[in-house]
């Protein structure tokens, strides 16, 4: 079940309504948590089903109004409108052009890239064509190479090669010279610096939540992004760490695999440049590259924002 995108006035009147994640070792919890299982008390299984009972019967509930149970896009949204209806209750939107300004915009071509970094050497994610798993284990498939040469990888297109948010403290330095192009998201963060993602048509982030509330700022090209809401973590195979076992809920062959996320309640949002797509702590998301793109992501919220600190990894 898809929903559409209604959208949310400009000034949105009538409803009054810090920094983490950067580094997040999913790869060290997940094996750290790997060896043993404790089994769960009979007590604490019902409790768990009396949970997830709850969380669909508040999702039929909010499936009563398409304001309510849609995916809002909003544009010139202030700091204090996005607090009340969307940080807050921890509800996504896509914030049309909120960043069309930044000089990125009209710049970041590979060629202006490949030239204003040049050599530098950077790390990236790479030897994904033929892994799985290469988000749970990204100590794997940490490679180096000089900036000039990734950006010949990622113009190519596929899977293989992308730079993402989890290479970003190794590639402060080398991707210095690219930070004059961004303007300041000031509503909203801090001034400090984002996490930069740069990949071909075609990369692919599998299934999974994150531990932080999320900004992703698009610069370059587009993406699809599937979003969740976490009362159907049920259906989705949660076993390791943050990440489904479904990995991909449009892939027919995944989904023979895991009939139970066939009819999952989801969300489609296609981020273009300048658009600004803010995806709350727990909400499940998938994200295909749909062009060579840049993104950045950000985590410095003005408000709280530390639900990793006691996450229970296992
Ligand atoms: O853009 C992507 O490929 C993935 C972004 C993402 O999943 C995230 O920032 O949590």
């Amino acid at each position: 079940m898809s929903k559409t995108l209604p959208s949310l006035p400009a000034q949105a009147d009538d409803m009054r309504m810090q920094m983490a994640l950067r580094q997040i070792d999913f790869g060290a919890a997940a094996s750290r948590s790997a060896p043993s299982v404790p089994a769960k008390a009979p007590e604490d299984t019902l409790a768990l089903k009396r949970q997830d009972w709850l969380m669909e019967v508040q999702e039929r509930q909010r499936a009563l109004s398409p304001y309510a149970a849609g995916l809002l896009t909003a544009e010139n949204l202030s700091g204090e409108d996005f607090l009340h209806s969307f940080y807050a209750p921890g509800r996504p939107v896509l914030i049309k052009g909120a960043i069309a300004d930044w000089p990125a915009l009209a710049r970041w071509t590979p060629d202006y890239l490949a030239e204003t970094v040049g050599d530098a050497m950077i790390e990236y994610q790479g030897g994904r064509a033929n892994a799985q798993d290469y988000e749970l284990k990204k100590e794997k498939h940490r490679k180096r190479a000089p900036f000039r040469q990734f950006i010949a990888l990622a113009r190519k297109g596929g899977n293989d090669a992308y730079l993402t948010a989890s290479n970003s403290a190794a590639n402060g330095p080398a991707l210095r010279p690219l930070e004059a192009d961004l303007g300041p998201i000031d509503a909203y963060l801090t001034r400090a610096p984002g996490m930069l993602w740069i990949g071909g048509e075609g990369t692919f982030t599998p299934l999974h939540f994150d531990l932080t509330n999320n900004l992703l700022a698009q610069v370059t090209g587009s993406k699809r992004v599937i979003l969740i809401p976490p009362s159907q973590a049920r259906r989705l195979a949660h076993r390791s760490h943050v990440f489904s076992d479904v990995r991909d809920v449009t892939d027919e062959a995944r989904l023979k695999l895991h009939p139970q996320a066939r009819d999952v309640l989801r969300y489609e949002v296609r981020l273009a440049p300048g658009d600004l797509l803010f995806i709350p702590i727990g909400w499940w998301h998938q994200v295909r590259s749909e062009s060579f793109s840049t993104m950045l992501t950000y985590t410095n919220f003005h408000w709280p924002n530390v639900g990793h600190e006691n996450y229970p990894a296992g």
